[in-house]
């Protein structure tokens, strides 16, 4: 597809094949089997929900280790005229990135390694008065169709990896985070020919999972209203930049 060919084409590696084993494999298996099952892990306990707009909920559990605050957040959202599949691939896509990104200074793939998953670096923005932060992180995508479901589930997860391309350069710090993205696209009163689905008929429900550990000494206060904050803008932005870019697209599926 033309995903692949992006990012496979990025780096010049046209070596990287769809299935092929690598380095990573065992773990990217077993994280993104750990977010499908967490996925369905209730909200009500222990979870703050910090943020409703519209059909987006934003919740967040406090957790704090050794005076850094380690806090996982979990968005809902449903957005309606786009797919589970157009969601995740404006995410993943680095093509893309700075265009919907408002927290990154840069970012860039620093390794290929099949046509689903590359390993980005990016610098973050600096927020005074914390330390400049990057992060460097393998990033993969994939869909997969339950039986009891027509329509695939998609998703992407971004996990903190090392990488001799990407040292930690003191005293920028290393922030350290295990994101995923997970979408699923509904069809609301289905056309007799599938053809003849509308982007009025579809709509896509995720679920943004984010644990974050920013490396290194934050004020507790100032980190937790940031990402009060920082997280609902993200969601807000992403999806309404993916509203626009597929708004006149025929429907990817
Ligand atoms: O998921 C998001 N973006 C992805 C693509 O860039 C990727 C990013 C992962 C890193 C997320 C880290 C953000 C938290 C930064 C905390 C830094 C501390 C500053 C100190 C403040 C006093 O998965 C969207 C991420 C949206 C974040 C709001």
């Amino acid at each position: 597809s033309s995903t692949n060919a992006t990012a496979v084409s990025a780096t010049g590696n046209h070596n990287a094949l769809v299935g092929e084993k690598h380095r990573l494999s065992a773990e990217i298996e077993r994280i993104v089997q750990g977010h499908l099952k967490y996925k369905y892990e209730d909200v009500s306990d222990g979870w703050d929900l910090i943020h409703q707009e519209g059909e987006m909920k934003v919740y967040r559990r406090e957790v704090e280790e050794n005076g850094l605050v380690l806090d996982p957040m979990k968005i809902f959202h449903t957005i309606k005229g786009v797919t589970g599949h157009e969601i995740c691939h404006y995410f993943w896509e680095f093509q893309y990135r700075m265009e919907w990104e408002t927290t990154l200074d840069s970012t860039k793939i620093i390794e290929v390694l099949d046509p689903q998953t590359v390993v980005f670096y990016q610098v973050h923005k600096r927020v005074w008065p914390a330390a400049q932060r990057d992060s460097c992180f393998w990033s993969h995508i994939r869909s997969f169709t339950s039986s009891d479901e027509d329509q695939p589930t998609w998703l992407v997860v971004n996990y903190t990896t090392s990488h001799l391309l990407a040292p930690i350069k003191s005293p920028q710090v290393r922030i350290v985070a295990n994101v995923a993205l997970i979408c699923e696209t509904v069809i609301n009163e289905p056309p007799l020919n599938p053809k003849d689905i509308k982007r009025e008929n579809i709509e896509c429900k995720l679920t943004y999972v984010a644990f974050v550990n920013p490396g290194g000494w934050v004020p507790s206060a100032a980190l937790r209203s940031v990402a009060k904050r920082e997280y609902p803008r993200f969601l807000k932005r992403f999806s309404s930049y993916v509203l626009e870019q597929t708004r006149d697209k025929p429907i990817l599926f």
